[in-house]
């Protein structure tokens, strides 16, 4: 027994050197005309306390262990629990619901050629949050952060019947992004779809499609770029709505790219105008919906098209009413609709990405995006390996919606601590925003200075919009902090209050002074509007939801965050919800 002991050890050491990087090794165009194969529905599933089915090789692909005896011997991936794709494990069963650690999932899947020379290319949607796919016994890639897409290529490793085998780790680490503690729950498992995308041997593996931003309303610039390095290859661009129609070919490393005259119209919140953009290049095609639409700032103001605009927002939450983290269309619209009955022109999508699906609905409804990443709280700012990480999930998330004119902003974090390696870990990620992508705002929840009484961070010098989290009328009893804190903040930048609120149990009532009350939080959004109307560019009420939160054990919150204007049955209002309302349908 001490020997397999230590064979164990040994193992888990092979097992570290192997992982294979966790950056985006592969990627492709991911339109709704791909078609991809869909491997989402029934899995096998079960959670692996001690990562033993991984350790051990238990489904190595000769059916042998090394010391040539058969596996698996204490698993059979045929009578695995079943868990449906994309889901999270802490709604499957009771059991599972405070489960933090690694599970396995399993199934197989039938591959036939179409053609010689085509790739396949598998794309997971989301899992929180490492993740590691085994093909017919082979590891083939690993990746960190529970929010954003990855892809593997299998082409090497298919045969006619395919064992697909995926662990997914949602332990908290003090390494990882988010760390350890936050305001939300840690649902685990495969929360997004798992595709299949049957590719040519080369294709187009990055597109971008987007307004000049010139000022002049009057430019497109259209971007292929091959996963090949093929010179010379000829790429035809069309938009046929503009009578636009352009071949260009690729440069040394595969990509072509030019800007053409063009007179779209615009896409705003009033008329959300999509269309159809194709890029033809070698055996591959691709399509996409997308608006045209320019954001600046200039001084304390932001412009959409040159129009001055207030940001009418509210945060949200990624969270179903009781599928964890998994959403429908019809919920997403849902919210949308909510957020747009309010009045709102701007969705938060707080901590983390949120479905891709969200981005394409808010394109078509007329609603910006602020999107985030969870650099949230405390991290571990002097690592190296968390910086890169972040980096990652921040380029994961840009190239996967870029070509949405719904969102308007990336926010790089909230709430971080003001030191220096946080500062140069914050630097780096907005030098990223910027130079991968020059059309949109960059911003982050910047920290206010309680015993000042003003913002002070020193990001601040270095975002786009200075955003800024205050809770005055909740966790500071005293309404008027927020206008002492404008009175002292002198930024010559648009600054915009990206969350306040208080908690209230919907249903609730008594005395405006009473807390958990609906009264109470109607009080507290009525001095807020009273303290920061026409001082401030945007505003974004927590939360538009109520949610599950493990760090909420009072028993008004029930372990809930109850700050939501809406409960969390979607449905009922709360008083705040209708101050909110009037307020934004009068400005
Ligand atoms: C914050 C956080 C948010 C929390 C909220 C609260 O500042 O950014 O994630 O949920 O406060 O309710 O305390």
């Amino acid at each position: 027994r001490m020997k397999d002991d230590y064979k164990d050890i040994l193992d888990f050491q092979f097992d570290k050197k192997n992982q294979i990087a966790f950056t985006t090794v592969q990627s492709c165009v991911y339109t709704d005309h791909r078609k991809p194969e869909s491997l989402d529905g029934v899995w096998g599933f079960t959670p692996d306390v001690f990562r033993s089915v991984t350790r051990k090789n238990l489904f190595s692909a000769s059916g042998k262990d090394e010391q040539g005896r058969e596996v698996p011997m204490d698993l059979d991936f045929s009578s695995m629990e079943k868990i449906q794709v994309p889901g999270c494990w802490n709604c499957l069963d009771d059991r599972y619901w405070l489960y933090e650690g690694e599970a396995v999932y399993s199934r197989t899947f039938v591959y036939s050629k179409e053609k010689e020379g085509e790739r396949i290319i598998l794309r997971v949607g989301a899992a929180n949050y490492e993740c590691r796919i085994w093909l017919n016994g082979t590891l083939l890639s690993r990746h960190q952060g529970g929010f954003t897409p990855f892809y593997t290529e299998l082409t090497q490793d298919l045969k006619e019947i395919n064992h697909i085998v995926i662990t997914v780790n949602n332990r908290r680490e003090p390494d990882q992004v988010p760390s350890m503690n936050y305001d939300w729950f840690n649902y685990g498992g495969i929360t997004r779809s798992v595709e299949l995308f049957r590719l040519p041997a080369v294709y187009i593996k990055d597109f971008t499609a987007s307004l000049v931003p010139d000022g002049t309303y009057g430019r497109i610039e259209l971007k292929i770029k091959l996963d090949a390095p093929v010179q010379g290859a000829c790429c035809h661009f069309k938009i046929e709505e503009l009578g636009i129609s352009r071949e260009v070919l690729t440069n040394e490393r595969g990509e072509a790219r030019c800007v053409v005259q063009a007179n779209p119209q615009l896409w705003d919140c009033e008329h959300p105008k999509l269309y159809e953009v194709q890029a033809r290049c070698l055996e591959d095609q691709v399509k996409d919906r997308v608006g045209f639409r320019e954001i600046r700032c200039d001084g304390k103001d932001i412009f959409l098209n040159g129009r001055k605009i207030y940001l009418k927002g509210v945060c949200c939450h990624e969270e179903s009413r009781n599928r964890g983290r998994i959403q429908t269309d019809e919920e997403r619209l849902e919210i949308l609709n909510t957020a747009k009955d309010m009045g709102c022109n701007i969705l938060r999508l707080t901590h983390y990405p949120h479905s891709e699906r969200m981005a394409v609905l808010a394109d078509q409804a007329g609603m910006m995006l602020w999107e985030e990443i969870p650099v949230y709280w405390a991290l571990d700012f002097e690592n190296p390996e968390t910086y890169s990480n972040a980096e990652n999930q921040m380029r994961e998330l840009m190239f996967r919606d870029k070509n949405r004119a719904s969102v308007v902003i990336w926010s790089v974090g909230n709430e971080n601590p003001d030191i220096q390696s946080r500062l140069d870990f914050m630097k780096g990620l907005l030098e990223t925003c910027r130079n991968y992508d020059p059309t949109r705002l960059t911003s982050a929840a910047c920290l206010v200075d309680v015993n000042t009484m003003c913002v002070k961070d020193r990001l601040a010098e270095f975002v786009d919009v200075v955003a800024f989290n205050e809770y005055y009328g909740w966790y500071y009893r005293d309404y008027e902090g927020v206008k002492v804190i404008l009175d002292n903040t002198s930024i010559d930048k648009p600054m915009v209050i990206t969350e306040t609120g208080a908690g209230a149990k919907a249903g609730h009532h008594g005395g405006a002074e009473e807390l958990f009350t609906e009264e109470h939080q109607e009080r507290v959004y009525e001095n807020q509007i009273r303290y920061t109307d026409g001082r401030i560019q945007g505003m974004f009420p927590w939360v538009l939801f109520d949610f599950i939160s493990p760090i909420r054990k009072h028993p008004m919150q029930g372990g809930k965050n109850s700050k939501g204007l809406v409960a969390m049955d979607k449905a009922t209002r709360k008083k705040a919800f209708y101050v909110m309302q009037e307020y934004y349908r009068n400005k």
